[in-house]
């Protein structure tokens, strides 16, 4: 079952992940904080250009260093269901590639492909990578929902063709997706008349260098007013014994000055 109630846990999660690579908790948000976070990020993009590449989407506005950007995602990042369903999957992990997507009207849909990719790891391997997608929009058919292969995260040498199944992730705004790194997804074809807005907050197990880079995306002036835990998942920590160390010192000692 990859989609559970608003009540579900972290071994519920995992067990989905397990499965099928993917899990759905709807209703983490309300209604109404989901669309205060869409006002924002929707005014946010409207300096933002469309995308450079058919991965990125020439109709997609992607609004990456989001936590430079805006509070209103602190919350999800550090949310405790997500907190504990990493610590199982990841143990030692930071943010990877924070995006606010605006899939716009008339974008056809994203090639299929694992998050983990970017990473030189001949497969199978264990997971190294896990994203949660945040629906600020209610997430359909026709807006250009994820589009995934249920179980393709046990795939070792095989990629999908025109004969694979596709499940397409429709959920209400407010919801969580989970997931993991080895799953094949791809944002949807978006046929309606307005953009459709989800934030991938992906996470990398710390010992590898995340996507976007955010020491000098997140100015410590703002890092020094962010919870801890945010700090962390920002880049400020130690991967045992001491990748990540600066100057001898652990990067949380740079705030203090
Ligand atoms: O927007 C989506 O639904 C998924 C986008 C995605 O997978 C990506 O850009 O890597």
């Amino acid at each position: 079952m990859s989609t559970l109630t608003t009540t579900a846990t972290v071994a519920d999660v995992l067990a989905d992940l397990d499965t099928d690579g993917y899990s759905i908790v709807p209703g983490i948000f309300d209604r109404a904080e989901a669309e205060r976070i869409r006002a924002e990020l929707t005014a946010i993009a409207e300096d933002v250009p469309c995308g450079r590449n058919a991965f990125e989407g020439f109709h997609t506005r992607r609004i990456y260093a989001l936590f430079r950007k805006t509070r209103l995602l602190d919350g999800a990042a550090t949310h405790p269901l997500v907190l504990g369903v990493l610590d199982e999957v990841l143990r030692h992990y930071q943010l990877s590639a924070p995006t606010g997507i605006l899939i716009g009207p008339g974008e056809p849909a994203q090639v299929l492909h694992h998050d983990d990719a970017v990473y030189p790891l001949p497969r199978p391997h264990d997971q190294v990578v896990v994203t949660c997608m945040w629906p600020f929009d209610d997430f359909t058919e026709v807006n250009g929902a994820t589009r995934l292969v249920p179980g393709s995260h046990r795939w070792v040498e095989r990629s999908p063709d025109d004969s694979t199944a596709v499940t397409i992730a429709e959920m209400p705004a407010g919801s969580v997706m989970f997931y993991v790194g080895t799953l094949w997804h791809g944002g949807g074809a978006n046929r309606s008349d307005r953009p459709r807005l989800g934030v991938v907050l992906e996470y990398v197990a710390s010992w590898l260098r995340p996507q976007e880079n955010h020491i000098l995306g997140v100015p410590p002036e703002i890092v020094r007013q962010l919870p801890q835990r945010l700090q962390e998942l920002l880049g400020y920590n130690v991967y045992p014994p001491f990748l990540g160390y600066v100057d001898g010192r652990h990067p949380r000692r740079l705030l203090e000055n």
